[in-house]
């Protein structure tokens, strides 16, 4: 016999003890794109705590739509090792490009991170930072169909030793910390703002745009580009990818 009562606290019971133990992270991500899950399956491999709280519904970002929602993604040679690594299946395209399928490159990016021991929750907004000791030390979290609501409820906070803005073109974490402290570690002291399509220049500045830009907060994929004001670059993803890599290098070095 199904109790209805018993598949209830079931989940709420496990979510609970789950989101618990997530309070207190080495690392935090907000945003579960391909940079965010690349960078979270290299640092749980490590052996870190890491968390991503990904605002909507489905992890995976931009990529599911591949080039203008045809299922398809590009990726150069420097790059397919990245894909490989975690079975997705890529196609040689000549002159050093592969493609893969978007569906598939989100699915096995995802489940690479999640394998690793990184745990993801979704509809979960990160609207602002946890500010200690001069430095970001976590992320202030809400759940996300309160925040698309409007409604005047507050948030809750958990706490990361390093912490990595992987949300995209919009840059949403460091917008907020450039609004309540001022100053980013950029040429500007400011968000320099994304600049129009060059994957040529993109692909490269992706990687090395790839840092900490206030104590304790990093950048990574599109949102490394905004910041310092690179171009974006179209449905070619071995920069994110690459980008995902650095960064949890770098962090790997500072924890
Ligand atoms: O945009 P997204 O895929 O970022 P990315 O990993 O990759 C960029 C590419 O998809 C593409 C490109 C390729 O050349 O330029 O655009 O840098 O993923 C960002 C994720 O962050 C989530 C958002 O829903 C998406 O899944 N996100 C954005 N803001 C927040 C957030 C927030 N405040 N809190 C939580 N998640």
């Amino acid at each position: 016999m199904i109790d209805d009562i018993e598949v209830t606290r079931k989940i709420v019971d496990r979510h609970f003890r789950e989101f618990s133990q997530r309070v207190e992270n080495d690392v935090a991500i907000a945003g579960a794109g391909p940079a965010g899950l690349v960078a979270a399956r290299y640092l749980a491999e490590e052996g870190y705590t890491v968390t991503i709280f990904e605002r909507k519904l489905s992890p995976g970002g931009g990529m599911w739509g591949g080039g203008m929602g045809y299922p398809v993604i590009v990726v150069q040679d420097q790059s397919l090792e990245e894909l490989h690594k975690v079975g997705v299946k890529t196609e040689e395209a000549g002159e050093g490009y592969h493609t893969a399928d978007s569906l598939e490159s989100v699915a096995k990016l995802l489940a690479g991170a999640i394998d690793a021991g990184a745990r993801v929750f979704n509809l979960v907004t990160v609207e602002d930072v946890l500010y200690e000791n001069d430095r970001v030390n976590g992320f202030v979290i809400n759940s996300s169909p309160i925040n698309m609501a409007g409604l005047h409820v507050d948030p809750i906070t958990i706490r990361a030793k390093q912490c990595i803005d992987a949300t995209g073109h919009d840059a949403e974490v460091c917008r907020i910390v450039e609004w309540k402290t001022g100053s980013l570690d950029t040429e500007t002291g400011t968000i320099m703002g994304e600049k129009s399509m060059c994957a040529e220049i993109g692909e490269k500045t992706v990687v090395e745009n790839t840092r900490e830009v206030f104590p304790g907060l990093w950048v990574t994929g599109m949102c490394a580009n905004a910041v310092m004001g690179a171009p974006r670059m179209g449905p070619i993803f071995g920069g994110m990818l690459l980008s995902g890599k650095r960064v949890a290098e770098e962090i790997d070095k500072k924890l």
